[in-house]
């Protein structure tokens, strides 16, 4: 089987590799905070939905490496198009994180939306692999108008049974554009394994028989996801084509918050992924080498923590709309007259049930909570 890319060792019997050029410790401390932000936004989110304060939620606790490592690799100018499981992206280029809480609570309007031209993130995607050919025809354009933008789309190991993947991929390399495909190989889609997903041992080895490159890197290991991105990168601008990036990993949490994994998997399986998940491991990687100590760390976990927390009162803040935006914004010329009926029924349902008052009862009174005998008016 492909050889993974890997630079942070266990600390015990596999060894670190030296970082890589091109990531100073400033980088490094950055890198790690952005990981500590997502994992904050993510771990707070779950708890929101618990307590009913936003809807169902896809957490991506453990998938951290993989979006910020990738992301720290591109330039701002670069499009980055992320899938449902990569919701928070935008927080590390200027979106609010109550933007992406609105998100999820399901407001309408201007909330819960970010302009994707504002930071060069595409929206939030949740049909699978759709966003794929967007990027393509992203750097298509950009090599049209000569315009040095490359573009990046992160998916599952699902996501590669998509008609979409295979026509972004082939156009990609055919047409030699700057696009870098980042699948995350968790293992699963939804309650699918990868055994029943593709017949191929790898996922990179796809990537072949589209004529492009392709690398395969420990998903759990943030430098590793860096570098092979940078290298996509570096390869897409010098005229070179697309690249497919397979990030190793396992799942190691429910789909989603109304997902239960006990139902399909063996969870004795997911304990033994554990160790790997790439907070606890890049942290220690860190401070083996002298970068991070533990006042450091615990400042970032505090900042994050603060971030969040505000993000939680700013998204709260937002008047909540009535059910009726679910027929606003469809159409710019206002609502056909099937969704004025829509809206009347919804109305309808909406109305407090009448409550007709009691007449007066006979016989001594029995408190508040009366029944009324048979044969009494009603
Ligand atoms: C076109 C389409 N088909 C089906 C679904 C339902 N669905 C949501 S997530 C998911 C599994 C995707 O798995 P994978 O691509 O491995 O991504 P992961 O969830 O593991 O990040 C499916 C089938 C969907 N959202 N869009
Ligand atoms: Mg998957």
């Amino acid at each position: 089987m492909t050889e993974l890319l890997r630079y942070i060792g266990d600390g015990a019997g596999v060894p670190d590799r030296e970082v890589p050029d091109g990531l100073a410790e400033k980088d490094l401390i950055e890198l790690y905070r952005w990981l500590v932000l997502l994992r904050t936004f993510d771990e707070r989110a779950v708890a929101l939905q618990r307590q009913g304060r936003i809807g169902t939620y896809a957490l991506y606790w453990g998938e951290e490496g993989t979006q910020a490592g990738a992301l720290y690799a591109c330039e701002e100018r670069d499009w980055v198009f992320p899938s449902y499981r990569q919701n928070a992206i935008g927080i590390l280029r200027g979106v609010a994180p109550s933007t992406v809480l609105a998100w999820w609570r399901g407001y309408g309007g201007g909330h819960g939306f970010y302009n994707p031209r504002d930071h060069r993130v595409g929206p939030i995607c949740v049909p699978i692999a759709t966003h794929l050919p967007h990027a393509t025809g992203l750097s298509w354009a950009a090599k049209i108008r000569g315009d040095d933008v490359a573009s990046l789309s992160w998916f599952g190991d699902g996501a590669t049974s998509e008609g979409d993947f295979h026509e972004a991929m082939n156009f990609a390399a055919v047409f030699k554009v700057a696009t870098v495909f980042f699948c995350v190989n968790n293992q699963w889609a939804i309650s699918t394994p990868i055994s029943k997903q593709m017949a191929t041992a790898t996922v990179v080895e796809k990537a072949a028989a589209y004529g492009m490159n392709g690398i395969r890197v420990d998903g759990f290991d943030p430098i590793a996801c860096w570098k092979a991105t940078k290298d996509a990168l570096d390869r897409g601008r010098n005229g070179e084509g697309p690249t497919l990036i397979e990030a190793y990993c396992y799942r190691l949490k429910p789909h989603g918050t109304a997902d239960d994994p006990n139902l399909y998997r063996d969870e004795s399986e997911t304990a033994k992924w554990l160790p790997h998940e790439p907070i606890g491991r890049t942290s220690a990687f860190l401070k083996r080498l002298g970068v991070l100590d533990d006042d450091k760390e615990r400042a970032i976990g505090d900042e994050a923590k603060q971030t969040i927390a505000q993000a939680v009162v700013e998204m709260e803040a937002i008047d909540q709309p009535g059910r009726e935006i679910l027929f606003e914004g469809t159409y710019a010329t206002g609502m056909p007259w099937t969704f004025e009926e829509g809206l009347r029924e919804l109305e309808e349902v909406d109305r407090p049930p009448e409550v007709k008052p009691l007449g007066p009862q006979p016989g001594p009174s029995t408190g508040d909570h009366a029944e009324p005998k048979p044969g009494d008016p009603s």
